[in-house]
């Protein structure tokens, strides 16, 4: 698709491809056509959680800082630029359009440079993406999140262009932040980067990402370029991005193999062994992030997000009862977040503890935080979580 076809044309087009490639969504479209955004009626309430603290306080977006949402004040399907989640380990780095370069080096037959005129020029596409940080988690209450369009350039076109060699095993993303870091008593500069094998970067999805929700890619969100990786946790998402080096070695940076690196213990070949995995794609999760009043009506809405493979359901349990159903917005797309609403009939005043979980279309069922495995880092913080509210 180009920047030529009618916007309006595109989004429908979206819209409709969306809705066919995640089938459950596309069979509760029918069914659910108010639940288009989840934003407060008139007169709807949030019932608060008792599960957070009177200490819990987003904090404005400020500089060179992590910006996490209040998830229970989500009112669009869209995260506003403005309200998106920001992680950065090495600051957030100022570069002029005019002069930005991003070159293409390493085992190459052609190494390629493109100012952002030429990025913009060439075939490019807008997508539905959400992701959440590998570091999100309960204690945030999901807060490092968020869902947007992105407009940008196909990365395998480029790498395609480029021509990448044989014997080449790493696509290697550089970002413009640069921080000095005692290693081994030794201080050194370091980029941040992330790193992703050749199947992995040849994916069609992948972007080279200009555009967010229609305005230039913000500042804080890794102007002027950014890759945009469906599927995968945010860490992927190297911001800032001047560099893509092909290599025929694993890069074994510090956000490849030091953090963003889960340890947890695994059964390998009848063996339990502790072993440390980088994090890469989304794990099937959801989590139920506020419930609503309105005339003695209580709902209960939540996000789920995974690797991009459809859902079969989202349900929600109260208390000792059954699982139910939920709705999922028919907006939702392969790779957008899905929110979900349920509707709690015969709600009992009293304490309840309220649950999602999310099945995929393989019969994959959200975890459980006794069947998650048994880990000491904080990362992939997959697991159903119990939430506790008063009525
Ligand atoms: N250059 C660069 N890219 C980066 C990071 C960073 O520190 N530097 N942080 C990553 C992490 S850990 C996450 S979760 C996402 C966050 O993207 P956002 O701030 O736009 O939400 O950016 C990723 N891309
Ligand atoms: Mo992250």
């Amino acid at each position: 698709m180009n920047s030529e076809d009618k916007p309006q044309d595109q989004s429908r087009r979206k819209l409709l491809k969306g809705a066919l490639s995640t089938g459950v969504l596309a069979a509760g479209a029918a069914t659910v056509p108010n639940l288009i955004l989840p934003a407060l009626a008139q007169g709807e309430t949030l019932v608060p959680f008792t599960d957070v603290p009177d200490t819990f306080n987003v904090r404005p977006v400020r500089p060179n800082s992590v910006h996490y949402l209040d998830t229970r004040e989500i009112t669009s399907y869209f995260t506003d630029n403005d309200d998106f989640y920001l992680v950065q380990h090495y600051g957030q780095p100022e570069i002029d359009n005019d002069s930005y370069r991003l070159r293409i080096t390493g085992m190459v037959d052609n190494e390629l440079e493109f100012s952002l005129q030429d990025l913009m020029d060439r075939n490019n596409f807008e997508q539905q993406v959400g992701f959440e940080c590998g570091g999100n988690g309960r204690r945030l209450f999901q807060g490092l999140i968020g869902n947007a369009r992105w407009r940008g350039v196909s990365l395998k076109d480029i790498l395609e262009e480029a021509g990448i060699q044989d014997g080449a095993k790493e696509i290697v993303f550089f970002g413009t932040d640069i921080a000095t870091e005692t290693i081994r008593e030794r201080e050194v500069e370091k980029a941040f980067a992330r790193s992703l094998s050749i199947d992995d970067a040849m994916r069609p999805e992948n972007m080279l990402a200009f555009e967010m929700n229609g305005e230039p890619l913000p500042h804080y969100h890794g102007k002027p370029v950014r890759a945009v990786i469906p599927g995968w946790y945010g860490v992927a998402n190297v911001k800032w991005l001047t560099q893509i080096h092909i290599q025929d070695t694993r890069y074994m940076g510090r956000f490849m193999g030091r953090d963003y690196v889960t340890l947890k213990k695994t059964n390998i070949g009848g063996v339990e062994r502790w072993v440390e995995n980088s994090v890469t794609t989304m794990n099937l999760k959801s989590s139920i992030i506020r419930v609503t009043e309105l005339g003695g009506q209580y709902k209960i809405q939540g996000f789920a997000l995974n690797d991009g493979t459809s859902l079969r359901s989202i349900e929600v349990k109260v208390d000792d009862g059954p699982w139910e159903r939920a709705e999922i917005n028919p907006r939702s797309t392969k790779y957008s977040w899905k929110l979900f609403s349920y509707d709690w009939k015969n709600a009992t005043p009293g304490e309840h503890t309220i649950i999602s979980r999310v099945t995929d279309i393989n019969g994959n069922v959200q975890a459980t935080l006794d069947e998650m495995p048994e880990q000491v880092s904080f990362w992939e913080d997959f697991g159903q979580f119990p939430r506790t509210i008063t009525l």
